[in-house]
């Protein structure tokens, strides 16, 4: 039977081993959500990048350009990190590169897997059927925050271990620790996630919208994939 385990953040990846395994990479706030909502109306590839010069460079190559920084755009990027930019830049089938504070550096650091996937509640159903059809080892990286646990993505983890497992092995306490997060908190999750310090800042910068609207499940059936240092959508029904 295959194992699901759960990292909790980025930081603690070096106990893990990715190789052999699917790494889901999660930052549910905002940025695998945007990348979801971004294939799901018509994105045709999105270059990640842990710094924002390798991102910058890549407008001279036709790519808008998505910059953020501490929750804010990057001055001088064409787009933030607001899943209701990606949706934009959709609707004109546009490629994108993207940098963000901690997903797109999750995304490098999970580089050495098998298999790397973006996973967010807008998608997760999608995930969850690919990881299982794969029926291999799973990983699931958590982004955080600046190497700090967050509630956010915590349950996220906590919603895919609850639809894989007991199908899946469980491979520590972490991923029961977010099955048990998730089931207590999931008829209400926006208001548990309002409390959490991630919406709070988001709050501050007067983007809540983006907050309830990363919380929906399963508006869409895309599956991104790394494969060559972009990810693209494999599955599309
Ligand atoms: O850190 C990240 O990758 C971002 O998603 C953070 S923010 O939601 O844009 O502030």
């Amino acid at each position: 039977m295959p194992e699901i385990d759960v990292c909790l953040s980025p930081e603690l990846i070096h106990l893990h081993d990715v190789n052999g395994r699917v790494a889901v990479v999660v930052d549910i706030l905002r940025a695998t959500s945007c990348m979801t909502a971004g294939f799901g109306s018509g994105v045709a590839e999105i270059k990640p990048f842990a710094d924002l010069e390798s991102c910058r460079k890549m407008r001279d190559k036709g790519y808008l350009i998505a910059g953020e920084r501490n929750g804010k755009k990057v001055d001088g990027f064409d787009l933030g990190n607001s899943p209701f930019d990606y949706l934009e830049a959709g609707s004109s089938g546009r490629k994108l590169a993207v940098t963000t504070t901690n997903g797109t550096v999750a995304i490098e650091k999970s580089s050495g897997a098998d298999h790397v996937i973006i996973g967010s509640f807008l998608n997760l159903e999608a995930v969850a059927h690919w990881v299982k059809e794969a029926a291999q080892d799973v990983l699931i990286v958590c982004a955080g925050w600046k190497g700090k646990v967050n509630l956010e993505d915590t349950l996220f983890a906590g919603a895919l271990v609850d639809r894989l497992y007991p199908a899946f092995t469980l491979g520590c306490d972490a991923p029961l620790v977010a099955l048990h997060c998730y089931q207590g908190m999931q008829d209400n999750l926006l208001d548990h996630v309002m409390a959490s310090s991630h919406a709070q800042r988001l709050k501050r910068l007067d983007i809540e919208k983006d907050i309830s609207y990363c919380l929906q499940q399963d508006l869409f059936e895309v599956v991104p994939r790394l494969t060559n240092g972009s990810l693209v959508n494999v599955l599309s029904r």
